[in-house]
């Protein structure tokens, strides 16, 4: 049974968070990004816009039906007995349909290999996203068009040549398969740490089930975001991970019959990941810097002075004080570096005007 949409948001440090599971939308995509200078050209925290950071950019799978030669698959009706079949072929549910344009009424979907092929736990099938820079991410939704798994996970990077960082785990079997307790609240001061949920793992609905992962759900310095680093480093990620564990099933697969093994796959309709470019509140937009080699990705538009792909250094002759990153109440521009001879220069003036050795007047 389909629940009612069901989406809360709240605007944390300007960051929102999403809730709910079962929605046919993608919420607040479109938001505006803010701007770096007020009025007064005084410098203000600054964001880019809120978007769906996966449309359009190629997912990739670990397997796909089709891709080894026609494969056979089965709809699961509900109904004992009746299945309806049909044949995939390459191409046909690919992984650019993951994050291709969602339309609900007619939608494109990605589908693995069966059961038959051997597509149960402990095979998995992992799905990649790469962003190519830091992003920060507010939720992830995915839109099943098989049920959803029994077990799957979804895991981050925040470096290129970084770890997998396990992000949140969805099982009816937590302590079983991840080895975590099934709950869906962190303690304050540990919070940077996936939890396991048995919530979302039915084998109902057969079709559109939604997982919305909010990466602050159930964490409660989210309402203090700027003042809690280890959060600020949870929501940030440059690739995603989903890895799909275990299949939900009647329990009828036991007896080995390819019809039935044929009705057991993944197919997923849409992955959105709604979220920010990340230039620590320096940059107001992301603009596409395509490389030498023609290679397209995205850069931080920096402001305040600042540089790197992220906004995270100053720039070369603006080291005056330490890099920063921009809070609501200080923008932490870089500013103008002084050469420490001029300093140590005037500061030598100072000294001598004190001891009365040279006259104010030679001070400039
Ligand atoms: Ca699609």
């Amino acid at each position: 049974m389909r629940l009612p949409v069901i989406f809360l948001f709240f605007f944390v440090g300007g960051i929102e968070i999403a809730s709910g599971q079962d929605g046919d939308q993608t919420p607040a995509i479109g938001i505006k990004g803010t701007k770096c200078y007020d009025d007064f050209l005084r410098p203000q925290r600054c964001k880019p816009e809120f978007e769906n950071v996966a449309f359009g950019l190629q997912m990739e799978a670990t397997n796909t039906c089709g891709d080894n030669g026609p494969t056979e698959y089965c709809e699961q009706t509900g109904v004992a007995g009746t299945k309806l079949c049909d044949v995939c072929v390459a191409g046909q549910h690919q992984a650019r349909y993951l994050t291709d344009r969602h339309n609900q009424d007619s939608p494109t979907w990605w589908q693995s290999e069966t059961m038959l092929e051997g597509i149960q736990w402990p095979n998995q099938v992992n799905l990649t996203l790469r962003f190519g820079k830091a992003f920060d991410i507010t939720y992830i939704r995915i839109w099943f068009w098989s049920p959803r798994p029994e077990s799957f996970y979804i895991s981050k990077k925040t470096t290129a040549d970084g770890p997998w960082i396990p992000y949140q785990y969805y099982s009816t079997t937590c302590r079983d398969t991840y080895g975590l307790p099934d709950m869906q609240h962190t303690r304050r001061g540990d919070e940077a740490r996936p939890l396991c949920t048995s919530e979302y793992s039915d084998i109902s609905p057969l079709r559109g089930g939604n997982v919305v992962f909010g990466t602050l759900e159930g964490r409660p310095s989210a309402y203090s975001l700027d003042a809690t680093p280890e959060l600020l480093e949870w929501v940030t990620a440059t690739e995603i991970m989903i890895t799909l564990d275990r299949l939900n099933t009647f329990g009828d697969e036991q007896f080995g019959d390819e019809k039935v093994l044929k009705s057991y796959f993944y197919a997923i309709a849409d992955v959105a990941v709604g979220g920010k470019c990340k230039c620590n509140g320096h940059a107001s937009e992301c603009i596409d810097l395509v490389d030498d080699y023609g290679a397209k990705r995205k850069v931080c538009k920096c402001q305040h002075n600042t540089a790197g792909p992220d906004c995270n250094e100053c720039l070369h002759f603006y080291n005056d004080a330490p890099w920063s990153r921009a809070n609501t109440t200080h923008a932490h521009e870089c500013k103008r570096f002084i050469p420490s001879e001029k300093i140590a220069t005037s500061a030598r003036q100072k000294i001598m005007v004190a001891a009365g050795t040279i006259s104010q007047k030679v001070i400039p």
